[in-house]
């Protein structure tokens, strides 16, 4: 079975504090603005049942995860958000944009955490079915991206890192290759846009790729 392109779903991908949540409240504003419908949405997540996955995969108290645990969560909560949420969405026409989708999992359980492509890929054409028409990387350095969460984790009311954000420098440098080796080889589906920018920089160049999408 091979995966089906949607060219209405845009994920939004990159490691920790690159600004993901920034470009999609901007994708979002700019397609409202055009009167679509917009469903906006995030991994692990997206569904009241996913968003309890989210919590036992990140939750810090608990017995933590073996690694097959972590990647067979990931993909039970995808496997419920994509049924739920993002295919019906788009059956009706909408636009879905979801911060993180199935490039997550190969940066993080596979490049990440050593899991083998070809399982994780079985997963995706066995449980997911689906793929973005267009994937925005922001990429940024791992102490740059670590250091702009750390601000935000230390505001106040912020609940600090989660169990995947305690990991070391060595795991994510890992995952920022993971993805960026993704990118090099689907260089149709992706966009990689350079996070260190401003704000206003990274968001106006993500507009620019969907404008070209959504014009068409
Ligand atoms: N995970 C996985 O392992 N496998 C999977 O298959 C999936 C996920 C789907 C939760 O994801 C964890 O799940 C994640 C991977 C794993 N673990 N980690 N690490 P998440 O997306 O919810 O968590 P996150 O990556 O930690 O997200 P984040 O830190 O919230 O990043 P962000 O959304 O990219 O950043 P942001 O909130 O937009 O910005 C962070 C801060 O920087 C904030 O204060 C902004 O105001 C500021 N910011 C944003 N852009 C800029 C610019 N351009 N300049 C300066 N400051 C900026």
């Amino acid at each position: 079975m091979t995966l089906q392109s949607h060219a209405r779903f845009i994920t939004i991908e990159g490691g920790e504090g690159a600004g993901k949540s920034t470009v999609l409240a901007a994708l979002r504003e700019f397609l409202l603005a055009r009167g679509f419908e917009v469903v906006s949405t995030r991994e692990p997540g997206g569904t009241p049942l996913a968003e309890q996955i989210r919590s036992l995969l990140l939750d810090t108290h608990h017995e933590p995860p073996a690694v097959e645990t972590e990647l067979l969560l990931v993909f039970a909560a995808r496997a419920q958000h994509v049924r739920e949420v993002i295919v019906p969405a788009l059956q009706r026409g909408a636009w879905v944009i979801s911060d993180r989708f199935t490039d997550s999992s190969y940066a993080y359980q596979g490049a990440g955490r050593g899991l083998d492509a070809g399982f994780i890929a079985d997963l995706e054409r066995r449980v997911v079915g689906i793929e973005p028409g267009i994937t925005l990387l922001l990429d940024i350095g791992v102490a740059h991206g670590r250091e702009r969460a750390r601000g935000r984790d230390l505001a106040p009311g912020a609940s600090g890192p989660d169990r995947i954000e305690r990991e070391h420098d060595h795991f994510f440098e890992r995952v920022r290759d993971g993805f960026l080796a993704r990118a090099q080889a689907e260089p149709r589906r992706f966009r990689i846009i350079d996070a260190t920018q401003s704000a206003e920089a990274v968001a106006a160049q993500a507009l620019s790729h969907l404008r070209a999408l959504a014009d068409t």
